[in-house]
């Protein structure tokens, strides 16, 4: 098992979900985050840090003696242009060279589905390393994040996952979600697998759950050991009483991205 992980952007949504469900066992995890974090509870193995993950010197002291990095800080909806280059980008290759620099051998990279966005789905199932079709300029740092992990690979011989999420909440939140849902608990899972694989090299695998509606390839998430457990199918019939069927014309029921894709939805300037 591995035994000290960082996490960047841990007081996120998704940093909040694996907080606990990672916690083992002489296991500690160091928090990462800019914004403030919930203080360690009775018992719980981790330590926080609350710093901005774009300064090289924090993030060597920060992934100094860990054993893995799981990445999740960075803007996590579209912004601008120059908060998108100097977070989610610049941030990235900051955290990349700085678990280089301390050693580190293992980084989970969250990346999302809003790089490959404009796939469209008519081309029946989402495979596997499909290639970059950002929808926004959060979707182009995500392509960017899985270009710094291959060369962190590639080159330094690191192991480096990048996650292509669909969407990981509580529950789906609509009828897109029902394809897209990523379980609090599978995303946890996946995370396990990741960490566990031996020698993976780089990958890119999708982050999604066993959905019934799903329509991305499970195939080389599985190939890390990753079993989803969870089905949105269980939420099936209250989202679809509240909305309806997708419309067929809608970009949520054309593209991988949704609304994304729209031309209402703003690419900050
Ligand atoms: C993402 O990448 C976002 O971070 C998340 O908030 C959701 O919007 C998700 O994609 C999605 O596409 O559902």
């Amino acid at each position: 098992m591995t035994a000290r992980i960082l996490i960047t952007g841990a007081a996120g949504r998704v940093g909040t979900f694996l907080r606990s469900r990672l916690a083992a066992e002489g296991r500690v995890l160091r928090l990462l985050d800019i914004a403030e974090l919930p203080a360690a509870a009775e018992g719980e193995n981790v330590e926080i840090v609350q710093a901005t993950l774009t300064d090289m010197a924090t993030m060597e002291a920060a992934t100094r003696d860990v054993d893995a990095v799981i990445h999740l800080g960075g803007y996590s909806l579209e912004e601008s242009w120059d908060k998108i280059l100097h977070v989610n980008i610049d941030g990235t290759h900051t955290v990349l060279e700085a678990a280089r620099r301390s050693g580190v051998r293992r980084v989970v990279l969250a990346s999302s589905n809003h790089a490959v966005g404009y796939v469209e789905r008519a081309n029946g199932t989402a495979g596997d390393y499909l290639f970059p079709r950002p929808d926004t300029y959060y979707g182009v740092s995500k392509v960017a994040k899985e270009a710094l992990g291959s060369l962190y690979a590639d080159r330094y011989g690191m192991d480096v996952i990048a996650l292509r999420i669909g969407s990981c909440f509580e529950k789906p939140l609509d009828v897109r979600m029902l394809a897209s849902w990523l379980s609090p608990d599978d995303c946890a899972r996946l995370c396990e697998a990741c960490l566990s694989v031996p020698s993976p090299g780089f990958r890119v695998v999708w982050g999604v759950s066993a959905n019934k509606r799903g329509w991305f390839s499970l195939d080389e998430a599985r190939a890390l050991g990753y079993e989803p457990q969870d089905d949105s199918e269980t939420y099936a019939p209250e989202v679809l009483a509240r909305d309806g069927e997708l419309d067929p014309s809608s970009y949520a029921a054309k593209y991988v991205g949704g609304a994304w894709c729209g031309p209402d939805f703003d690419t900050a300037a």
